[in-house]
């Protein structure tokens, strides 16, 4: 059994591996070219066993139907400074030729119930196989350092509460993930003299003393 879940996830694993050398490499070139990089950090995962076993029954998927059904199983996530960042992120990715995106949920725009903010992409990617190409669905989630602040936390409470939150706990999630959000227009506004201070730290870098 193990062995056939291995098979199954090792195009998986491929695929995030490649995706996150692919993501990461837009950062690179933007810091290569002194440009204010809209990708921060970039993660990836391919989803455990246990979770993808839960998740099919909550959304009753059979098994034999995960790769059709289950769009997470290869998971990406790009965290940007700002808010305005991941419009540019997704534009970047849309342009792309080496993937097809075929669904967008904006959870910005239409935040969750718990509070919740990401934007998220399914795409298709094809992976290339000793048998062939095989396309793989995965999930990029694109969120601010402070949308990820907080789902970072709920997700951990959410996993000790089991996902039923007190109802002050949940009060208390809500009005948190608005202050998340009030910080990251906050910086949106004064994002210019922040970029400015960003573009002369790193031109002055390497020129002062102690270097
Ligand atoms: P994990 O452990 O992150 O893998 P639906 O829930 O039906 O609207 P669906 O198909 O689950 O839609 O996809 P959705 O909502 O676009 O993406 C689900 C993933 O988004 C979750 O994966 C989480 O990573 C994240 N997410 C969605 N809602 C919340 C939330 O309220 N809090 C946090 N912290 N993350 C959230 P999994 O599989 O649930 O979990």
């Amino acid at each position: 059994m193990e062995k056939e879940w291995e098979l199954f996830l090792a195009p998986y694993e491929q695929a995030v591996g490649e995706m996150k050398v692919k993501l990461r490499g837009i950062r690179k070139q933007f810091r290569e070219q002194n440009k204010h990089t809209p990708i921060e950090f970039v993660t990836g995962r391919v989803k455990p066993v246990d979770s993808i076993l839960t998740k099919a029954a909550l959304r009753n998927i059979p098994v034999n139907r995960l790769e059709e059904e289950m769009q997470d199983i290869a998971g990406l996530r790009i965290m940007c400074q700002f808010v305005e960042d991941i419009r540019q992120v997704v534009d970047i990715i849309r342009n792309r030729k080496d993937l097809k995106i075929i669904q967008e949920r904006d959870y910005i725009t239409n935040k969750k119930e718990s509070g919740y903010r990401s934007y998220h992409l399914v795409i298709e990617y094809p992976v290339q196989l000793i048998t062939g190409e095989k396309n793989i669905l995965a999930e990029i989630q694109i969120r601010t350092l402070a949308m990820n602040f907080w789902a970072t936390i709920e997700h951990s409470l959410n996993y000790k509460y089991q996902g039923a939150f007190p109802e002050e706990m949940k009060e208390r999630l809500q009005r948190a993930a608005e202050a998340a959000y009030q910080l990251d227009e906050e910086m949106s506004t004064i994002r210019e003299e922040i970029q400015e201070a960003q573009h002369l730290f790193s031109h002055g870098r390497g020129k002062s003393k102690d270097n």
